[in-house]
């Protein structure tokens, strides 16, 4: 056991020596992104390994989602969450709609699907759930509603990456789903992002948008941005997809861990397995009730601090209480989601953390 910082993650890497082979034939061609060979191949691997029968990669997840926004060419009122990371909001604002704040439910984070149908009005165009720390969301009460009032939806899965629900993969529901490769998350390609649908005339549009709106050499009939995967990103991507099965295994030791001992403490609310889901262990949250435990969230956060680790408050503050949002929204108006982001610590996991240090953080926890 050392005495380094332990952080909430550390990114997955492949063998130095595996990605240094496979980039070699970079050298040789000379191609280093525009949809290049790698780019490619990922995408086709990635199409198999999420069994969906579209992908298109972006430079990241926030810049796939805006776009996944724009290809739907959707205006107007849009119902998600605040307890997510900032990109969500940010997404649908910097796309031209209005976010419309739903609660989340209290068993795993995700919208309250009762919550919904009350908040839809004449300019309600979509639904944008996240399936936050991987938990899925309830797509079928999603997808009923969305039928019922002929909404679109579009899934936040930045966290699920490699998530099955009955057995399918988590990227086939909705009409879009967004994956984040940043490094911090279970599959990484430095940076980068995925938009999987099932329409391919989306698909098209979603490939045209993130190359300026370039039809070809001469015509360029939609406003685009720039987007692109390039090729470093989609040979990191290959190389850890490779290993992928092999970290969510050791993730899940490490997650057993933490419940083993954790699980068992009043105050302390962790989260199980949930029925029907294949997980892929993506972050710990734990919820701190500090008049059964006795200190609150913070009071642990700063503990740990002072031994060198770094728990993250994710998700606080919830995104319709920052600055650039408050003037607009009252947190009020989702009580739940505003109690667990005062309550909730994201505990380190990564695919190599010692067993030791797992026990060593809990014991810190229950001081
Ligand atoms: N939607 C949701 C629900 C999301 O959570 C995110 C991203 C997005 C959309 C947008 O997707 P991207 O555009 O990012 O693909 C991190 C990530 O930057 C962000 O990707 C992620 N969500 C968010 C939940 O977490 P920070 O500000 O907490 O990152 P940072 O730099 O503090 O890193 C956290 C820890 O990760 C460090 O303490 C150590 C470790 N780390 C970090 C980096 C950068 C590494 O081990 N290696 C690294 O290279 O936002």
């Amino acid at each position: 056991m050392s005495n380094k910082p332990i952080l909430v993650t550390r990114s997955s890497m492949p063998p130095y020596d595996e990605f240094i082979n496979e980039i070699m034939p970079i050298w040789d061609s000379h191609w280093l992104t525009n949809g290049g060979e790698f780019h490619q191949t990922l995408e086709k691997k990635l199409t198999e390994f999420l069994q969906v029968n579209n992908i298109s990669l972006f430079t990241n997840g926030h810049m796939a989602l805006e776009l996944a926004f724009q290809a739907l060419n959707l205006s107007g009122e849009i119902i998600t969450t605040p307890f997510t990371f900032v990109s969500t909001t940010h997404a649908i604002v910097r796309s031209g709609m209005t976010p419309v704040f739903c609660d989340i439910n209290c068993m795993d984070y995700t919208i309250d699907v009762s919550k919904i149908e009350r908040l839809i009005t004449e300019e309600t165009v979509a639904i944008a759930p996240v399936h936050v720390y991987g938990n899925v969301c309830d797509v079928e009460e999603i997808e009923k509603i969305a039928t019922k009032y002929n909404l679109k939806v579009i899934y936040d899965a930045a966290h699920a990456f490699g998530v099955q629900y009955k057995g399918k993969g988590i990227g086939n529901f909705g009409d879009l789903s967004m994956f984040s490769f940043h490094a911090t998350k279970v599959f990484n390609t430095i940076e980068g992002g995925a938009i999987t649908y099932s329409n391919s005339e989306i698909g098209k549009k979603l490939n045209r948008l993130k190359n300026f709106g370039i039809k070809d050499e001469e015509t360029v009939d939609i406003i685009g941005a720039n987007a692109k995967m390039n090729e470093f990103q989609a040979v990191m991507g290959i190389c850890n997809l490779r290993h992928f099965d092999e970290e969510i295994a050791k993730r899940k030791v490490v997650v057993e861990k933490y419940r083993e001992i954790l699980s068992v403490i009043k105050g302390i609310k962790t989260l199980g397995q949930f029925k029907d889901v294949k997980s892929n262990y993506a972050y710990f949250p734990v919820i701190i009730e500090p008049e059964i435990f006795g200190e609150s969230r913070d009071d642990i956060y700063n503990r740990l601090k002072l031994h060198n680790i770094f728990a993250r408050k994710y998700f606080y503050p919830i995104t319709n209480t920052l600055d650039c949002y408050k003037e607009k929204y009252s947190a009020n108006n989702t009580p739940i989601a505003l109690d667990i982001s005062k309550k909730v610590l994201t505990l380190p996991l990564y695919a190599d953390l010692p067993l030791d240090d797992v026990e060593r953080i809990c014991k810190i926890i229950l001081n």
